[in-house]
Order: structure tokens, then sequence, then C-alpha cells
């Protein structure tokens, strides 16, 4: 079978959406650091529809990838072309797809392979935008309080190596640091991850870096780069064999690495661009002056509720969201920690349903057609946990509020660091923090009660700061991790009951 290309695009069948704007005129407005599938099923759609509609040909797109070789293996050949698959289900249930073929990916650079081509690239004059999706490991800060941890290993070589940097903050700042030497206009550096104030800290990260190489670099940056915050969303669960296979199949041509993503699709960006910006409203982007109440809305009612179904679902043996959803007990439970829990945590908002927000995310978590792993969400839960869950329990401690069912999913992550689920099956605890962790873990094994237990868990300050020593959360917490251990995952959802008084 020919590969997707941009010279097979004329023979795709005419139901695939396809780039129709001037390819070969596009020019690089924008470098992605961070180019997984996550940032190809969102961003670069979003991207994509903004240069439809407008025909500015500034805004192609170069990504990079800090790490793996893997994306631009597979889509170099493909002249940077791939495939979104928009998947749900249809009435009788059965998957429904639908195809478009994305084009405003010009071209991936690999990092570790040549630092110095990421760094001239966003030293070029064409980059106006440098936009992130890193992973919230990525930024190299404490999770409790968001700032940049100096003393992490890659954070001090790439601070004594302004030529070869190997993280975002390393590469952002020295190459700031080549425009500003050669007096090129300053840039607007878009987080896109699932941080709180996402524009906020990576603006403190980035500064606190710049710092300790140039204060007048600093002050160049601060105050002419923007950070605009953003809430961004849409399930993306990582692309499948079977994915490849049927998707080629469609198309004609193989594609190396389609992505897979719901229908759904939320951007809210505050609007403040140091150099520029298309216009992704085209796209279903908002353009909006504060950003943070969007991004607490998301971050605690879809994240929250992800997180919390990924860790108990993954460990009564469930392996996919659609199927822990199927799970009434499950269910009802996640219904309730979102409505009585979460909700109330959240400010008000001009024309927000919540009910609506809560009964559409119910939905959106039961897509059939997703096959989302509960072990994927399950990853990285020491970065993920303090702006998904931790935050909402403080807010609900300060106002003397029940924190059941959050103390529950806090359990729920503790219970899966044991590493092995209810069926039997094991499974590798994927976490910068692993180590730290198993650490304490194993220490909190000799403790005599549950309760001294806990504390010396919920003690990690990194993860959970002040809050690890509050006596209600950590006596909730024990309490469920008691029955975790005692009556597994459906005991414990029998346990807190789905319509218990809050
Ligand atoms: C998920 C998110 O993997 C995870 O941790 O909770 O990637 C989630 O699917 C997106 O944030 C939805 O917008």
């Amino acid at each position: 079978m020919q590969r997707l290309h941009p010279a097979t695009l004329p023979r795709l069948p005419a139901d695939i959406a396809r780039p129709l704007y001037a390819r070969d005129a596009l020019r690089a407005g924008i470098v992605h650091l961070g180019v997984g599938a996550f940032h190809r099923a969102h961003i670069a759609v979003v991207n994509e529809a903004a240069l439809h509609a407008s025909g500015d040909l500034r805004w192609g797109t170069v990504g990079v990838s800090l790490r793996a070789a893997d994306t631009r293996d597979a889509l170099q050949p493909q002249g940077g072309l791939y495939t979104l698959a928009l998947r749900d289900g249809a009435g009788d249930g059965s998957p429904r797809e639908l195809l478009q073929v994305v084009g405003n990916l010009l071209d991936v650079l690999v990092a570790p392979e040549d630092p110095a081509a990421v760094l001239e690239r966003i030293a070029h004059p064409d980059t106006r935008i440098v936009s992130l999706t890193i992973t919230e490991k990525g930024y190299h800060h404490d999770p409790a309080t968001g700032a940049l941890r100096l003393d992490a290993a890659d954070i001090v070589h790439d601070l004594a190596h302004p030529e070869a940097p190997r993280t975002m903050p390393g590469f952002v700042v020295h190459a700031l640091a080549l425009r500003r030497a050669r007096g090129l206009a300053p840039l607007t550096l878009l987080s896109c991850d699932n941080l709180p104030a996402n524009g906020d800290t990576t603006r403190g990260i980035v500064l606190a870096f710049a710092q300790q190489v140039d204060a007048g670099l600093r002050e160049w940056m601060e105050a002419h780069c923007t950070f605009p915050n953003s809430m961004v969303d849409r399930i993306v669960p990582r692309t499948t064999d079977a994915d490849r296979e049927r998707i080629s199949a469609r198309l004609g041509a193989g594609d190396a690495w389609p992505v897979i993503g719901e229908p759904f699709l939320e951007w809210v960006v505050e609007d403040r661009f140091a150099n520029g910006r298309p216009d992704w409203t085209a796209g279903g982007a908002r353009f909006v002056d504060h950003a943070e109440p969007f991004e607490k809305l998301k971050l605690r009612m879809v994240n929250g509720a992800h997180s919390a179904l990924a860790y108990l679902g993954a460990m009564a043996g469930l392996r996919t969201v659609d199927r822990a959803m199927a799970e009434p007990a499950l269910r009802g439970y996640i219904d309730a920690l979102m409505r009585e829990e979460i909700a109330p945590t959240l400010p008000a908002m001009q024309g927000l349903d919540l009910d609506g927000y809560r009964a559409r995310l119910l939905q959106r978590f039961s897509n059939p057609a997703l096959q989302h792993q509960t072990k994927q969400i399950a990853m990285d839960g020491s970065q993920k946990l303090p702006q998904r869950l931790l935050g909402t329990v403080r807010d609900r401690l300060a106002q003397g509020l029940p924190i059941d069912r959050l103390a529950l999913a806090v359990a729920g992550w503790v219970y899966y660091l044991r590493g092995t689920d209810e069926t039997g099956a094991t499974h590798d605890i994927q976490d910068p923090l692993a180590a730290a962790l198993a650490q304490r873990l194993a220490q909190a094994g000799a403790a005599t009660s549950m309760q001294d237990r806990v504390a010396f868990i919920t003690g990690f300050a990194p993860v959970f700061g002040e809050l690890g020593s509050e006596p209600r959360f950590v006596a909730a917490v024990a309490r469920h991790l008691g029955t975790l251990e005692a009556d597994g995952v459906r005991g414990a959802l029998a346990a807190v009951g789905a319509d218990a008084p809050a």
C-alpha cells in the first residue's frame, strides 16, 4: 500500500477532509514543543480550521519532540500529513468515525538528535508563537507549589549547556537569548497542558530559569514575551495498531501514526499574544480576558473525575474508561463526586450550565468507540493529583465541607501504587517520582496503624504540601484505603454510597 503523502492526497476517497490551502507556501509561525497525539488531535486541528477560514499562510507549525524520534519517523515519509479520526458510538452503539487529513505540521524536529536545530527554529524570524504540550512533568516544577526545581538534573544540565539543552525551559530561554541578541521580535509562550494557571506557571518557570542565565534577559522576557493561560479539552486515547490498519484501509494509503479523538473539543485562550496569532475561533477556540475559571472547571471536573475513574477502574480490573462507566456503582460515584463535592467549589460563570456540563461529561466518558485505557490516565499521578483533586480538597476543608468522595479518589491512587490490581494483574508505576514514592510506601509499611501509614504517605510534600498533615484529610484517606484493601473497589464504592448526603 502506498503511504499517505501530499502526492496521494488527490486519490483519497471523497468523504475524507484534507488541506485545501496552498500548503507549499505555508510558513512556520508556530513551534510546538511536545508534538504528541494530543497536540495533533487538538491544537493542530483548530489551527487547520483557521488556515482554511483565513488563508493566512504565516501559521504553519514545526513540531518538536523533546525525547523520542518515533513521531518524526512516522510522519516524515508522509510529508508531515496524518489523519485525525473522530470516534463515537452511533445510536446502536456501533463505532462511528469521521476522518480528516491534517496538513499544517510542516516538519518534526527531534531535540536530542539536534538541539541546535530546535534553538534555531525558535529563533527563526518567522516564529511568533511557541506552544507547549509537554505534559505536567515537562515543566520540571514542584507540583505542589509550581516552582521550578533548579536542582533537577536536566535543569542543572541546561543551565550549563546553552548550546544543547534538553528541557522546555532550556530551549525557550536559550533561544530567546538568541532572538534578543539578533534584535528579533519576542514570542508568545502558550502552554496547553493540564496545569492550573498554565501560562502563569510557565512564566514563573521560564523567568526563574532566565534569571540564572542573565538578569537582563529575564527583564527583556518579562517586558516583551506573553504567557497566556489556556484551557484545553479533548479526550485523545493512545493510537493502537488496529487504528492504524483500519484508518489506512479507509484512506487507501498507509498512515503510520493517525490520531484518535472524541468529537468534543474546547479551547479557551487568554488573548495576550506578543507577536500576532491565527484566528483560532474558526476551529472552535474562544478568546477571553481570564481563562482561570475555565481551567479550574475543566481540571477539577474532567480531569479530577477522570483520575478517580482511572485509579478505581484500573484496580477493579476495568481496562477502559467506558467499561468503568458501565459499572453502575462507579458511574454513580463519579456523578456524585462531581455533583456534590467538585461543582460547589467552582466559581460562578456566566452562561455555564453546570448540570449540563456534568451530564455531557458522563456521556463523554461513556464513549464506547474510544477504548481509552484507564492505565493511560493513571500514569504520572504525582504530577496530576494536586490540580485535579487536592485543590478541591483544600477548598472544601477550608469551608468545613465533607471530602468523603474526593478522599476515596486519593486513596484509589495510593491503592494503585501497590502495582497489582484486584484480578492479580501487575502494572508498572509510570511516574517521574516513582522511586521516591516506592520508598515512601515501603517505609510507611512499617507503621502500626492505617492512620500513621497514610500520614506518612501524605507527608510526601512534593505532592501534598501542607495538606498532608491535615487530620481530616488523613483520616478520610486512611478510612477508604482500609476499605479498599479489605473489600476492594466495589466494597469501597458501596461504603461511600452514590447518593449519600454530602
Ligand atoms: C486525561 C487527560 O490522561 C489523562 O490524564 O485525564 O488527558 C484528558 O483526557 C484530557 O485532559 C481531556 O481534555
